[in-house]
């Protein structure tokens, strides 16, 4: 088996916290080029013409794109441990707080990626208040669901975990750190004391720690194309 992704990236990072919780053999990959430019994914759309990532691809062959669905799959081909609770509620919870990520968090953080990408000529202070603002109150949207037991669900690790710890990377740490915003957990108590707590467990933090270090080379990468057009110009 084996997993098409890249490091920095909050859908892929949600499939390997299955991945490690169920000690999965599989092959990670990162398909050269990928955030380049559409161009540069080449032959990766033969295998997801979607062109995102992550892509699960089975010993036989078959291809499944889209983090969620790859996820079920894993929980329903390796089910022990379980990463899905047994109640039905705790259940809809963890769906629901993956959700808040996926349809929120993320679409509030569209503005910070394109941005990121451009140079700081293009950083209009209106705009990224009203993108922080916006962010805020996606985030919050985790508040009355998150668990108070350490974990985004229970007492053990859920697929929501997966889905979050990535993007608190990005919003509470990238996004205040590279714009200058206030982070958004400051007024979130339940959120804020579930990411102090998960940041505790082993599969979490090492999921933590593969976001940061990928973040931190992305930016590395960025500075220095931007000293070398500056260079050049
Ligand atoms: N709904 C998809 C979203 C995947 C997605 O948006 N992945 C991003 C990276 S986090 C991507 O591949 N973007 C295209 C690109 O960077 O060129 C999923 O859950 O897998």
């Amino acid at each position: 088996m084996k997993l098409y992704q890249t490091y920095d990236s909050p859908f892929p990072t949600r499939v390997r916290l299955l991945l490690y919780a169920k000690g999965i053999d599989a092959e990670i990959i990162q398909p050269p080029g990928f955030h380049d430019s559409s161009e540069s994914k080449g032959e990766y759309l033969r295998l997801n013409p979607i062109g995102r990532v992550p892509t699960l691809v089975l010993d036989d062959g078959r291809a499944l794109p889209e983090s969620e669905v790859i996820c079920e799959y894993l929980e329903d081909t390796y089910p022990e441990p379980p990463l899905r609770p047994a109640d039905p509620w705790d259940r809809a919870r963890m769906r629901l707080l993956s959700r808040i990520c996926d349809f929120y968090v993320v679409m509030a953080m569209n503005t910070f990626f394109n941005l990121a990408g451009r140079s700081r000529r293009h950083w209009e202070p209106e705009a990224i208040a009203a993108a922080a603002a916006k962010l805020a109150e996606a985030v919050a949207h985790l508040e009355p669901y998150i668990g108070e037991e350490g974990y985004a669900v229970g007492r053990g690790l859920t697929q929501a975990d997966g889905a979050i710890v990535p993007q608190l990377i990005l919003a509470s740490e990238w996004i205040p750190e590279l714009f200058g915003v206030a982070d958004p957990l400051r007024s979130l108590p339940k959120v804020s004391a579930y990411w102090r707590a998960i940041q505790r467990n082993p599969i979490a933090a090492r999921l933590a720690a593969e976001t940061r270090d990928a973040i931190a080379e992305q930016q590395a990468a960025a500075r220095a194309r931007a000293a070398a057009r500056r260079g050049a110009g």
